[in-house]
């Protein structure tokens, strides 16, 4: 852990970098030619209709067993084939969904030495920061964002939480509430249509010992979109992730069949999507998709990731359940302790991590 002391260059604001009025961008931001994004929907227009599955979840209840079975079929192919699924007629009121956003957006529109005073450091990433990763001389993603703890509580710090604009702090508890409500109805879904009992998941997850965080990221205008990421291609390493983003503004990007298809929100949906906790516990019948953010010159665009984790440090493996002599267990055991300090080092990497779990076979 000693390495993860400072960063290993002085920490550049990207939204200070935007609104600058700078017309190119610094190299450190430019990516290689094989990751820029593809901006010109006339290159694939064959994407363009295409979008992550949308399930309606009218009727979930708190056991998570009463969903018609063909909503159960439509969250079995969603995580099998894509890895993501938005749900809308999820429970959590809409003009709260919006409040939390726009208290959000004032954080970051907030003088910058008000933000500063919440800068952040590798060691737990808590606070305001601008990189992922400490690999010193790596190529940056266009964006900021905000990082803290819900759960465990021994970890969660409202000193650690910002203070202004006013009532931030009640209305991220709250919605750290809320999204603990809606993440644990969805892992008793996700833990039945996998043909397990309902509970099963979460106690793979170290039952109510589970771990919550958020990760709110903004993404400010970028004056040459076409040479850089908002947030490079990866795979969550946690648990199961919500996300709800900016609907008007696009910019998550989901592979599917090795193209990049652009997610078009629902208004008022929540984006789910598996993180690699769960492809290792069910043996990969989940997977986890890598994703990345592309970013536009007219709008700043905001997202936040509520990510719902397992204890960190059980070993996760493939439930014994989903193990058979013709499909054993695809992976090893490792804790989300040990698994989650690749991302803290290295940054967003593809899929590279969840590849190394690989068993030996
Ligand atoms: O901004 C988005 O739409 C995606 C964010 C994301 O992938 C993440 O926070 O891990």
């Amino acid at each position: 852990m000693n390495k993860l002391h400072d960063w290993p260059e002085p920490v550049i604001r990207v939204q200070s970098l935007s609104e600058s009025g700078l017309k190119s961008i610094p190299e450190r931001y430019i990516k290689p030619a094989t990751d820029r994004p593809s901006l010109n929907v006339e290159e694939d227009p064959s994407n363009m209709d295409v979008n992550i599955p949308i399930i309606d979840l009218t009727g979930l209840s708190e056991d998570g067993n009463n969903l018609p079975q063909s909503t159960m079929d439509q969250i079995s192919l969603a995580c099998r084939e894509w890895g993501f699924f938005q749900v809308v007629n999820h429970g959590v009121c809409p003009g709260f969904m919006d409040q939390v956003r726009e208290t959000w957006r004032s954080f970051f529109h907030l003088p910058m030495e008000m933000k500063q005073a919440y800068a952040n450091s590798p060691k737990t990433y808590e606070g305001y920061g601008s990189r992922l990763g400490i690999e010193k001389g790596a190529i940056l993603d266009w964006s900021d964002y905000y990082y803290l703890h819900y759960l465990p509580l021994t970890l969660k710090d409202y000193n650690k939480w910002p203070a202004p604009p006013d009532s931030c702090r009640e209305v991220i508890d709250e919605y750290g509430k809320e999204l603990v409500k809606l993440g644990g109805r969805i892992m008793k879904v996700l833990s039945i249509s996998l043909g397990l009992k309902e509970d099963r998941l979460q106690n793979a997850f170290g039952g109510d010992n589970f771990g919550a965080c958020l990760r709110v990221n903004f993404y400010p205008k970028c004056p040459q979109p076409e040479l850089a990421l908002g947030l490079s291609s990866h795979s969550d390493p946690g648990g199961l992730t919500l996300l709800l983003t900016d609907h008007q503004v696009p910019g998550l990007q989901v592979r599917k069949d090795d193209k990049w298809i652009t997610v078009k929100p629902a208004p008022h949906a929540f984006i789910v999507n598996i993180g690699d906790q769960i492809q290792v516990l069910s043996n990969a019948n989940y997977k986890s998709v890598e994703h990345r953010v592309i970013v536009n010159s007219d709008m700043e665009r905001l997202s936040l990731g509520f990510f719902y984790n397992p204890k960190s440090d059980i070993p996760i493996q493939p439930m014994e359940e989903l193990v058979s002599t013709d499909k054993p267990a695809l992976y090893s055991p490792m804790t989300f302790d040990e698994y989650r300090l690749f991302i803290r080092l290295r940054g967003p990497k593809g899929k590279s991590q969840i590849e190394s779990l690989h068993s030996p076979r």
